[in-house]
């Protein structure tokens, strides 16, 4: 069993990006993510779904953001959500896609997927989502690894609280995140950030990286510790980086 080495993921969700009218701030927010992988010494980012607005968006929109990920000096990987769904009309299938920088990974199995980078000890698994439906299951199939990695899983849906009893799609619920064979489980779909911890599994939404408005046009990023010794931490952090 090789020793697992501490890792920092630079975790982020819900861009949105090619949507000027209801989300101006995307691009911008996108691009102080990509800096900040660099000055918080991240070793990953996590690009949990939403990513895109919708499957239409413009073949620029989508060059903008490959040339952002060839910026960064570490792997991204990225799992589609609802907005950016895997079906056969996805953006992630079209030609642009083929240019992709060599360090972006998405994850393309609907019925999951790890993606294993033994120069971290991590191994990084999703589902991506088909159909955004109360029948897709986020967590559905995750592998107990046991090949020493750490087990990093990317899910895109809703948390089900206790009292929660409405059928919603792809959701998650507290007794499925409690069981899950992850270390840290990486959460998208919500703009805001939300603890969901159960048990031993440390389960987070990062809420969304854009701001509020074009004038405070970024938000902030979870920055994720996977420590051999301190085990599994996490912080909120500004984009905003010191002037
Ligand atoms: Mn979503």
């Amino acid at each position: 069993m090789p020793s697992r080495k501490k890792v920092r993921l630079i975790h982020t969700s819900d861009v949105h990006l090619g949507d000027q009218t209801g989300h101006p701030t995307a691009e911008e927010a996108l691009r102080a993510v990509v800096d900040a992988v660099t000055r918080l010494r991240g070793d990953m980012l996590l690009l949990v779904g939403d990513i895109f607005d919708n499957g239409r968006v413009s073949d620029a929109v989508v060059q903008s953001f490959l040339g952002q990920v060839a910026r960064l000096g570490t792997p991204a990987v990225l799992l589609p959500g609802n907005h950016d769904l895997y079906d056969e009309d996805s953006v992630y299938q079209r030609k642009v896609f083929d240019a992709k920088p060599p360090n972006l990974h998405i994850i393309s199995e609907t019925k999951g997927q790890a993606i294993s980078f033994p120069e971290l000890t991590l191994d990084v698994w999703g589902r991506a989502m088909p159909s955004h439906t109360p029948d897709f299951r986020p967590l559905e199939g995750m592998p107990s690894l046991r090949n020493g990695h750490w087990l990093v899983a990317l899910a895109h849906g809703h948390f089900h609280f206790a009292d929660d009893l409405d059928l919603r799609s792809s959701p998650i619920y507290p007794e499925e995140v409690a069981a899950a064979p992850c270390d840290y489980l990486a959460l998208g779909h919500w703009d805001r950030h939300v603890d969901v911890s159960q048990g031993r599994v440390t389960a987070v939404y990062s809420g969304t990286a854009r701001g509020p408005s074009t004038n405070d046009p970024v938000a902030e990023v979870t920055v994720v510790d996977l420590d051999p010794e301190g085990g599994v931490s996490y912080r909120q952090t500004p984009l905003h980086s010191a002037p």
